[in-house]
C-alpha cells in the first residue's frame, strides 16, 4: 500500500534490523556518542498516552484521504517548481507531516481559527485556501491569497480561518493567544489552534502565552508538531525536557498529551476531545503530536548531515496516508485511490497553469496592507 502514495524520492534505502524491528536509532549525535539516542521510534514507544482513533462516517473518511494526498502531491510539485525557480526564497515541506494538519482541521468548525509557522501549505489547501490560490501565492503571483507578497512562508486568508503562516520561530503564538482573547472576551464560541514546531517551545514568548492562556481560561489548542528536528538539531539536544507533552500541566496547569501523528485519526480523537473543552469549558489544551519530515527543513537542505537514510525509511513505514489506506481496505481499495490520485494531480496542474499564467503584483502593491491607513501612499506622481 505504501508504494501507492509515497513520494518516489523519499524511498530510503535498505532499513536495518533495529529501525524495521522499532528499536532505537542512533542519530548522527549518538554515533559520536555525544547525546542519547532519538527517542519515538518503536511503535509500542510511540504513543505512551493518547486517546484510541475514533471511527468516522465513511463519506468524511474519504474526505480526509482526499486531503492528505493533495497535500502529498501539491507539495511533490511545488518541489518540481521550485527546482524550474518558479518558486524562489524561502520554502518548507511539509511531506510527511499531513495527519497532523488534517487531522486536526477535521475536528474544527467553521468559525475556528489556526495559525501556523512557515511550513504552511498544507494547512492553508486544508483550511479552505484553493489549490490555485495557494500555488499562485507560492509563484509570487498576484492571484495568490496574500497577492502574491507573502510567497510560501505567508498563506494567509482571514474568510476561511487560516489567520497566516509565520517565520518567525514562536512568532505566531501571541497572535493566536490574542484571537482566543478575542473569543473569550466576546463570547464567542470559536476556539483556536496554534501549531508550532518543537524548537518554539524553548522560546520565552511561548511560556508567557501559555501562562496568560491558562489564567484567562482561553479556548485554544496549542499543538506542537514535534518532527523530532530544529533545522538539524534533534529535539533532544535542545530541550532539556524532551517530552515535550510533560511541561505544562506542572508549570501551568495546561493538560499535556502526546498522541502518534502519524495516525491521522488519532489526531482528530485528540484534537477533538480538547476542542470539546476549549468550547464548552474554556480550558486550553497543549497536544504533542509526534511526527516526522521526508525532505529537509527546507528546499536547501539535503537533510544527509544529521540522519540518516534509515531513520527516514522507518517514519516512512509509517506514512500516514498508506496507514489510513491499510485500515480501510475496503474502502481504499487500489482503484479508488488510484482514481482520487488522478483527480488530484489534474487539480494541482490546473493549480500551476492558473499561477504561471497570472501578473505579478505591480508597483501600486508596495503600498497596499502595510498600514492600515497609508497616510496619504501612495504619493501623486506630478
Ligand atoms: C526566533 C527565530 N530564531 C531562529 C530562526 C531560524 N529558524 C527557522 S526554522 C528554525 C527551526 C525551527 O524548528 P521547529 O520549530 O522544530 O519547526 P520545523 O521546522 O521542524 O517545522 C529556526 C531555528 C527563526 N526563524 N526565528
Ligand atoms: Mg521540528
Amino acid at each position: 500500500m505504501a508504494s501507492k502514495t509515497q513520494s518516489k524520492k523519499s524511498s530510503g534505502g535498505k532499513t536495518p534490523k533495529s529501525a524495521a524491528g522499532g528499536h532505537e536509532i542512533k542519530t548522527h549525535a549518538t554515533a559520536h556518542g555525544k547525546a542519547r539516542a532519538a527517542q519515538y521510534t518503536s511503535d509500542d514507544e510511540s504513543v505512551p498516552i493518547g486517546r484510541p482513533p475514533v471511527r468516522l462516517e465513511e463519506e468524511r473518511l474519504i474526505e480526509i484521504h482526499r486531503q492528505m494526498l493533495l497535500c502529498r502531491r501539491f507539495e511533490e510539485r511545488t518541489a518540481q517548481m521550485y527546482q524550474m525557480r518558479k518558486i524562489q526564497g524561502f520554502c518548507h515541506l511539509y511531506i510527511g507531516q499531513e495527519a497532523v494538519a488534517v487531522g486536526s482541521v477535521a475536528a474544527l468548525e467553521k468559525q475556528d481559527y489556526i495559525f501556523q509557522t512557515y511550513r504552511d501549505h498544507a494547512h492553508a489547501l486544508i483550511r479552505g485556501i484553493s489549490a490555485r490560490e495557494v500555488m499562485a501565492e507560492l509563484f509570487g503571483k498576484k492571484t495568490g491569497c496574500s497577492g502574491g507578497k507573502g510567497g510560501s512562508m505567508h498563506m494567509y486568508k482571514a474568510e476561511t480561518g487560516m489567520m497566516g503562516g509565520n517565520g518567525i520561530v514562536g512568532g505566531h503564538v501571541p497572535l493566536a493567544t490574542g484571537v482566543a482573547f478575542k473569543s473569550a472576551y466576546n463570547d464567542l464560541p470559536e476556539v483556536t489552534i496554534c501549531y508550532m514546531g518543537e524548537a518554539a517551545v524553548n522560546q520565552g514568548v511561548f511560556h508567557e502565552c501559555l501562562n496568560m492562556a491558562s489564567l484567562w481560561n482561553l479556548p485554544i489548542i496549542y499543538i506542537v508538531e514535534n518532527n523530532l528536528y530544529g533545522m538539524g538539531t534533534a529535539v533532544h539536544r535542545a530541550s532539556a525536557e524532551d517530552q515535550l507533552y510533560k511541561r505544562t500541566e506542572g508549570a501551568y496547569r495546561i493538560p499535556g498529551v502526546r498522541c502518534d501523528g502519524m495516525d491521522v485519526l488519532e489526531v482528530y480523537a485528540e484534537v477533538k476531545a480538547a476542542a470539546d473543552r476549549a468550547r464548552n469549558d474554556r480550558r486550553p489544551t497543549f497536544i504533542e503530536a509526534i511526527t516526522y519530515r521526508y525532505r529537509g527543513h527546507s528546499m536547501s537542505d539535503p537533510a544527509t548531515s544529521y540522519r540518516n537514510k534509515a531513520e527516514v525509511q522507518h517514519w516512512q513505514e509509517r506514512d500516514p496516508i498508506a496507514r489510513l489506506q491499510a485500515q480501510y481496505p475496503k474502502l481504499f481499495t487500489e482503484e479508488m485511490v488510484k482514481a482520487a490520485d488522478e483527480k488530484i494531480k489534474e487539480e494541482v496542474q490546473d493549480a500551476i497553469k492558473f499561477a504561471d499564467e497570472s501578473d505579478f503584483p505591480g508597483p501600486e502593491a508596495l503600498y497596499t496592507n502595510v498600514y492600515v491607513d497609508c497616510q496619504g501612499y501612495p504619493k501623486k506622481q506630478d
